[in-house]
């Protein structure tokens, strides 16, 4: 993919819940549109109908019916097919840039680890989805726990979704899960996302900077 030059770029945001991942991203998008990218961002789950709507599913609370990691998985990888082959790639492709809130990481991270599908059974369910697709680069906003989902909390007071209102032992885990993850991907960059909102901004925009230079030197 890279070898064709006027290919777009593809930066995945990755963080656990209140990392600051919409924010850093809408911050970068308009950095980038002043310098002169054509730029997309898109979400996970989600950003296209069908993907919206499984999205929707996904985040419900079902009391008549225990939802399992393997069946969520599944719906997370349903989501991201039809937001890679019907967005992400074509406007690839047609040399645009695109940001995205989460991709794959986030289900090695959330339906992985200790108490989910193990990594083996992940990566094939990967392969089929995906191939061998990697993001041009990978930051991951690293917040911990505690103090992301109190900024959730504070964003939405009483109204949290199903995912939102597991344990702080669960967000601990995908936390490390995050953490061990990460150093095998290709091009990634850990940022330090307990910071007040303007020092995340400032480190945010260093590393995006040193990125882009490395890239186009
Ligand atoms: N999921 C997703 C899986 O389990 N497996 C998967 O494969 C995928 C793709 C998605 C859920 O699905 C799960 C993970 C999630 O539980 P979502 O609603 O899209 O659900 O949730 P998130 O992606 O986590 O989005 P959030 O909005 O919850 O978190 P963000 O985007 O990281 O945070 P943001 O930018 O919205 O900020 C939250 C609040 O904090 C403040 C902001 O102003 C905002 O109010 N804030 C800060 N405040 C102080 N200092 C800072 N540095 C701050 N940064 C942000």
């Amino acid at each position: 993919m890279k070898s064709c030059s006027n290919f777009g770029r593809y930066i995945v945001v990755e963080g656990l819940e209140g990392s600051g991942k919409t924010t850093m991203i809408g911050f970068v998008k308009k950095m980038l549109i002043k310098e002169g990218f054509d730029i997309l961002t898109v979400r996970e789950p989600g950003g296209t109908p069908i993907s919206e709507k499984i999205r929707k599913l996904i985040k419900k609370n079902f009391l008549e019916e225990k939802f399992l990691v393997k069946t969520e998985l599944f719906m997370f990888y349903a989501a991201r097919i039809q937001l890679m082959e019907n967005i992400i790639l074509p406007n690839l492709k047609s040399g645009k840039w695109v940001i995205g809130d989460r991709n794959f990481l986030s289900s090695y991270a959330y339906q992985g680890g200790k108490y989910g599908v193990k990594d083996d059974e992940i990566d094939k369910i990967n392969k089929i989805a995906i191939g061998k697709f990697q993001p041009d680069l990978i930051i991951y906003l690293d917040v911990f726990p505690e103090i992301g989902i109190s900024r959730i909390h504070e964003r939405k007071s009483s109204k949290l979704d199903r995912i939102e209102k597991r344990s702080l032992d669960f967000f601990h885990q995908v936390r490390n899960r995050y953490l061990h993850i990460i150093k095998n991907q290709k091009e990634f960059m850990i940022i330090d996302a307990n910071q007040d909102l303007s020092s995340v901004k400032r480190l945010f925009q260093h590393k995006i900077c040193s990125w882009m230079k490395r890239l186009y030197q």
